[in-house]
């Protein structure tokens, strides 16, 4: 079998449009790490993860590890991430998630790699591997956001503005028309509860046969989240992260009917027991870059099941590698019933060829080739290295941004 050669580890930039947040707004561009690790026989794995400084340092150590690796031992992948990350410390990933154990999130991108290269050794795709595909097709949702017309400075981009129901109808209404998602989720967190209820339901009444979720990543109280729950009962099929921490969630979920689904406080294998314990969440949204990767992330939709608990998916600003990677996962995923997140409507640049992953009714066809199925486009890749370079950004930091606008802004975490 195969052995890992060598490891490249590409960070680059991408433009993100001036999306709002519960902790600000989000830069002028968006990072990610490019994984590609090489056999002594020629085949490259593509593997792709967050990009801040730490998370780079701690795949570096790694990557000098891992010469020499059959690409058929994960395990041993596993024991040899878990050797080199012995200095312990948590790791700031992406934005609003802070992982007390960096193993699971450090492990993803190389594992993701290893399962390329062994449908690429065996000319199986990586869905075959997982188990085999239980649904061709993976339906995403449209991911709306309030945002700015434009980055202070710069020229308007194609979305325009959403500052209020009609604009984050209209947005829906665009992101719809050219993916044709039916599932829809809000972004809140931004403005006061009342007003973003009042764009859900907004939506409810233009997309009436759409499935609606809103995320205000934990800026209500327990008891405004109850208020806001019995308000949109009937309308949303799960509430996301109203309130902070499994305690409150709990809180939060003795007192509503909405099924609360969370990616803020069970994102690792830790959480789990005391949020079941709890009864805190009923939807967990996986997320294969934070959870150990794809295998792992099927162990968590074993844990989901036994336990009752709903199953969905988390998504943060990334590119085609993720979303190869996302689908192979939902397409081998019996329980993974609900539509994905993800931000891919938000990029106009990309590190693979294009042609692959279309959307099509809102839904992506799971790769038929060997592997992941995609190819990197290795000019893309060194233009958006480039731009990491020139960017000068070299961890994401919303809030910072959103000061250079608003000097007495803070996150509104729990505050309304
Ligand atoms: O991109 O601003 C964003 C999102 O808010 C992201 O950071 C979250 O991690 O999408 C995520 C979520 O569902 O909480
Ligand atoms: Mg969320």
């Amino acid at each position: 079998m195969s052995k890992i050669a060598r490891v490249e580890l590409t960070p680059v930039a991408f433009a993100d449009p001036p999306l709002l947040n519960v902790v600000g707004v989000h830069e002028p561009f968006a990072l990610r790490t490019i994984v590609q690790v090489w056999t002594d026989d020629g085949l490259v794995g593509l593997g792709e993860t967050y990009a801040a400084d730490d998370h780079l340092a701690r795949l570096r150590a790694v990557a000098d590890v891992l010469p020499g690796l059959d690409i058929f031992d994960v395990n041993g992948l596993r024991q040899r991430v878990n050797d080199v990350l012995t200095s312990g410390g948590g790791a700031q990933v992406g934005g609003m998630l802070n992982l007390q154990d960096p193993v699971d999130v450090v492990l993803s991108p190389y594992e993701v790699a290893l399962l390329d290269l062994q449908g690429k050794q065996l000319g199986l795709p990586v869905v075959d591997l997982l188990g085999g595909v239980v649904r061709d097709e993976v339906p995403f949702s449209a991911y709306l956001f309030y945002k700015w017309a434009a980055h202070p400075g710069g020229e308007a981009d194609a979305w325009g503005e959403a500052l209020d129901p009609d604009g984050i109808v209209r947005q829906a209404a665009k992101m719809i028309g050219e993916y044709g998602f039916t599932a829809i989720k809000l972004k809140g967190g931004v403005f006061p509860p009342a007003q973003e209820a009042e764009a859900v339901r907004a939506l409810a009444e233009a997309f009436p046969e759409h499935k609606l979720r809103i995320d205000p990543n934990c800026a209500w109280t327990v008891d405004t989240s109850v208020q806001v729950a019995r308000e949109l009962s009937g309308v949303l099929e799960y509430l996301e992260d109203p309130t902070p921490g499994i305690d409150g969630m709990a809180g939060v979920a003795r007192q509503s009917e909405i099924p609360l689904a969370t990616n803020m406080c069970v994102i690792a294998f830790a959480h789990l027991r005391p949020a079941v314990l709890a009864d805190a969440v009923q939807v967990v949204l996986s997320d294969h870059h934070y959870w150990g990767g794809l295998r792992r992330s099927q162990l968590l939709a074993g844990i989901c099941d036994t336990f009752g608990m709903g199953l969905s998916m988390h998504s943060n600003s990334h590119l085609g590698i993720s979303l190869a990677a996302m689908t192979h996962l939902a397409a081998a995923t019996p329980n993974l019933t609900y539509a994905c997140d993800t931000h891919y409507p938000w990029k106009t640049e990309d590190v693979i060829k294009p042609g692959v992953l279309a959307f099509e009714s809102g839904s992506v066809r799971v790769p038929r080739g060997p592997g992941l199925g995609v190819e990197l486009d290795v000019e893309a890749l060194g233009a958006l290295h480039e731009q990491y370079l020139a960017c000068g950004i070299r961890r994401r930091d919303d809030t910072t941004y959103m000061r250079t606008v608003d000097p007495g802004f803070s996150p509104n975490t729990a505050r309304w």
